[in-house]
């Protein structure tokens, strides 16, 4: 096993700081890594994580490890991330949750049955501008539709430019089409609500049962939240899969940044108001409302454009509460450790 066919391209050498290893999996308290000395679990080295804040690693995070043949390794340094998703952490509240790392594709997976919802879509792909990688959306459930027409046509009116792919994990039906990203080296995030297919479609890329799915409610469609941890699994090919369960919901996390890509079309119009503070309400010379007006800027997409951006702006705020929260914390630990280090 080579670290480098996990996707490991640091210039940097680091030999004398640890063992380059990829994260594999999250558990609780502990992670499940690759590295040259091949598949094990480590934890984290309480020095460097709890008192030099290094970023917590995420799974498809690259870190340097103490590497131990008799058990646990740890985790000494958490190395810069190419790309990443994070997410509102619905356990802490206020707390960001880094989903993935380093991935090059990020599979945006709905249903095409009760649980296709282009607003749902529009939310996913602001994330995943953020993130950095190429987004792609994968229709699932093909088998269930004899009309794939209007789910295209709602698809790309919200993500104009994103590849769509209409696939079955069932029948292989469109799975061809997903070749492109499934490549010697790259690394894909799966993203969707839970039920939407996202193991199955491991499934039937791996050409067997190697993640657990499960049926989901008849009457909603809504899935069982099977899939409880994030797993990265290399292919046959040498491809890497990133699973994740589904999510209840998805909050946004300091999105300002994805949201110019998102919506580059009301963020150009906003360019040409009259005021430059402009708040696309009742301002005179305001492009935005201009457009809604005469039927170029659809007034749905308007507010979910103001909601995001609602939303974003009380995430960034919350992120910069933690972090002071966080500072606040640390300081106290810091006096503390110096206290007894004075009266010993
Ligand atoms: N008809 C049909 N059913 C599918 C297809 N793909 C998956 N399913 C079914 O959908 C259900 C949920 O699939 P999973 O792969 O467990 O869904 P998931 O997205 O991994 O769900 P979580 O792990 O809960 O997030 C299972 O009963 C699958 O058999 C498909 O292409 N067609
Ligand atoms: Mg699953």
């Amino acid at each position: 096993m080579n670290i480098k066919d996990y996707g490991f391209d640091f210039n940097k050498n680091y030999e004398n700081i640890g063992t380059p290893a990829r994260i594999t999996a999250v558990h609780k308290g502990r992670f499940g890594i690759v590295s040259d000395f091949g598949e094990g679990y480590a934890q984290l080295k309480g020095k460097e994580y709890y008192h030099e804040s290094e970023m917590f690693p995420t799974v498809g995070d690259f870190v340097l490890i103490d590497h131990n043949k008799d058990g646990d390794s740890r985790i000494i340094k958490t190395l810069e991330r190419k790309t990443y998703f994070s997410l509102r952490d619905p356990d802490k509240g206020r707390g960001e949750q880094v989903v993935a790392a380093n991935f090059d594709y990020v599979f945006i997976m709905q249903s095409l049955n009760h649980d296709f919802n282009p607003k749902r879509l529009e939310r996913y792909l602001t994330a995943a501008a953020q993130s950095k990688a190429e987004p792609v959306i994968v229709l699932t459930k093909a088998d269930l539709t004899d009309d794939y027409l209007p789910y295209i046509i709602e698809a790309s009116n919200v993500a104009p430019g994103v590849t769509t792919c209409i696939v079955s994990a069932k029948t292989g039906y469109g799975m061809n089409e997903l070749s492109p990203y499934i490549q010697k080296g790259k690394t894909l995030v799966l993203l969707g609500s839970s039920g939407v297919g996202k193991s199955s479609l491991i499934n039937a890329l791996a050409g067997e049962d190697i993640m657990d799915t499960n049926g989901i409610r008849e009457d909603d469609s809504k899935g069982r939240h099977t899939t409880t941890h994030r797993e990265l699994i290399m292919l046959q090919n040498g491809a890497m899969i990133i699973d994740t369960p589904g999510m209840r919901e998805l909050g946004m996390w300091d999105v300002t940044e994805g949201l110019g890509n998102t919506f580059a079309d009301i963020e150009e119009l906003a360019q040409h108001c009259r005021f430059r503070n402009c708040r696309h309400e009742n301002e005179p010379g305001c492009a935005v409302r201009e457009a809604i007006e005469n039927g170029t800027l659809d007034a749905s997409r308007f507010e979910s454009y103001k909601k995001i951006k609602t939303e974003a702006k009380y995430s960034c705020n919350a992120a910069d509460y933690r972090r002071q929260k966080e500072l606040f914390f640390k300081n106290i630990a810091i006096s503390e450790r110096k206290k007894r280090k004075d009266v010993y």
